[in-house]
C-alpha cells in the first residue's frame, strides 16, 4: 500500500511480470491486483492496490474495491501475512495525500493488523544526500502524524534501497514473523457493518461531509453573487457566476453520490463484484482500458 508513484507495482514486479508500473505521475493501479509469486522457496500471492490518492477514482471507489478484494480470503479463510506500506525518501515534505493515505491505512488495518506491517521507504537510488535522507527517515519514525504510533504497535521500518535484495529481505521478514492475521475492515464488514459505519469508512464519510459542506456555502455565495449581477445588469458577469455555480453542483452531486456508495455492506459488494467479473459482461471494456492501461503505463 501507500500512494501513487511510490513503487508499489515496481516492487511487485521483482516477483511478477504481471505488475503494471507506472511513471509515477498519473496512478496506473487503479483497481486492485492479485500476483502469484515464488519468494524464499514459498508460493505467495501480493495485491497491489491502488493508493487514497488515485487520479481517477475517489476514495469511495477505491475502499469499495479493496473491502470487495479483501473480502474473498476472508471468506476462504486465508490471512494475510503482512503488508507492505511505502513511502519515498525523496519527498522531502509529508503532502496531504500521503498524511491522508496513512490515516486511511491506519483505520483500515486496525491496531491488531499493526504488528504485521513493513513500513518502507523507496528511492534511495535517488537520493543526492545520504544524511539528509538518514535524518528524514528519523523524521518519518519520530513524528506522530507519521510513523512513530504505528512503530509503536509492531510495525518495522525497513529500506527498500536495493532492488530485488532488499525486496526480498522485506517479504522474509513478513514471512519470518509467522504471523497471519485480519484487518479491522474485513472484520467489521464481516460482523454486519456497512461499508460507512467502519472505522475507515466514518474517516472517508467526514471527509466528504467536509467536501459538500464547502461546496454548499460556496454555492450559496455564487447565489448572492448572481443577484448582484443581476442587479446591476452585468451580463458577462452573469454568465461567469453562472458556469461556476453549475461545476459546483455538479462537484457537490459527486460528493454526495460518493457519500450514498458508502452505505454498501459486504453481501452487496460481492455481487456487484460477480456482476461485473461475470464472463461477458463488461470484460471486453476491461480489456479496451486494459490496452489504454499499457499505452500510458510500462509493462515491466
Ligand atoms: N529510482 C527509483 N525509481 C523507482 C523506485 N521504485 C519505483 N520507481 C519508479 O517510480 C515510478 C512509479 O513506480 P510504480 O511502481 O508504478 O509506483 P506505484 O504507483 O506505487 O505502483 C516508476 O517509474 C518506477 O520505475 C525506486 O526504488 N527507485
Ligand atoms: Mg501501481
Amino acid at each position: 500500500m501507500g500512494i501513487t508513484g511510490v513503487g508499489k507495482s515496481s516492487f511487485i514486479s521483482y516477483f511478477s511480470n504481471t505488475a503494471v508500473t507506472g511513471d509515477g505521475l498519473e496512478s496506473c493501479t487503479s483497481t486492485v491486483s492479485i500476483h502469484a509469486a515464488r519468494v524464499a522457496g514459498m508460493n505467495i500471492f501480493l495485491i497491489d492496490t491502488p493508493g487514497f490518492d488515485d487520479t481517477n477514482r475517489s476514495d469511495t471507489d477505491i475502499l469499495r474495491e479493496i473491502a470487495t478484494w479483501l473480502d474473498i480470503p476472508f471468506k476462504r479463510s486465508i490471512k494475510l501475512a503482512g503488508i507492505i506500506y511505502l513511502h519515498r525518501i525523496t519527498d522531502n515534505r509529508l503532502s496531504g495525500s500521503a498524511l491522508k493515505n496513512l490515516r486511511l491505512f491506519r483505520k483500515l488495518c486496525g491496531d491488531g493488523g499493526l504488528s504485521c506491517v513493513v513500513l518502507a521507504t523507496t528511492m534511495w537510488n535517488m537520493v543526492t544526500d545520504q544524511s539528509v535522507a538518514v535524518q528524514r527517515e528519523a523524521e518519518l519514525k519520530s513524528n506522530p502524524e507519521f510513523w512513530q504510533g504505528l512503530i509503536a504497535k509492531g510495525s518495522v521500518v525497513l529500506r527498500q534501497d536495493n532492488g530485488k535484495l532488499s525486496a526480498i529481505r522485506i517479504i522474509q521478514h513478513i514471512l519470518s514473523k509467522k504471523k497471519r492475521g485480519t484487518l479491522a475492515i474485513q472484520d467489521e464488514m464481516n460482523s454486519g457493518k456497512d461499508l460507512s459505519q467502519t472505522k475507515v469508512g466514518l474517516e472517508v464519510g467526514s471527509e466528504l461531509a467536509m467536501l459538500e459542506k464547502k461546496y454548499k456555502e460556496e454555492i450559496e455565495k455564487l447565489k448572492r453573487e448572481l443577484q448582484e449581477a443581476r442587479r446591476e445588469r452585468d451580463l458577462r458577469a452573469e454568465l461567469e457566476i453562472a458556469n461556476e455555480r453549475a461545476a459546483q453542483e455538479l462537484m457537490m452531486k459527486k460528493v454526495q453520490e460518493d457519500k450514498r456508495r458508502l452505505e454498501v455492506n459486504v453481501e452487496e459488494l460481492q455481487k456487484e463484484a460477480a456482476q461485473r467479473w461475470r464472463p461477458g459482461s463488461g470484460r471486453k471494456e476491461k480489456s479496451k482500458h486494459a490496452k489504454a492501461d499499457k499505452r500510458s503505463c510500462k509493462l515491466m
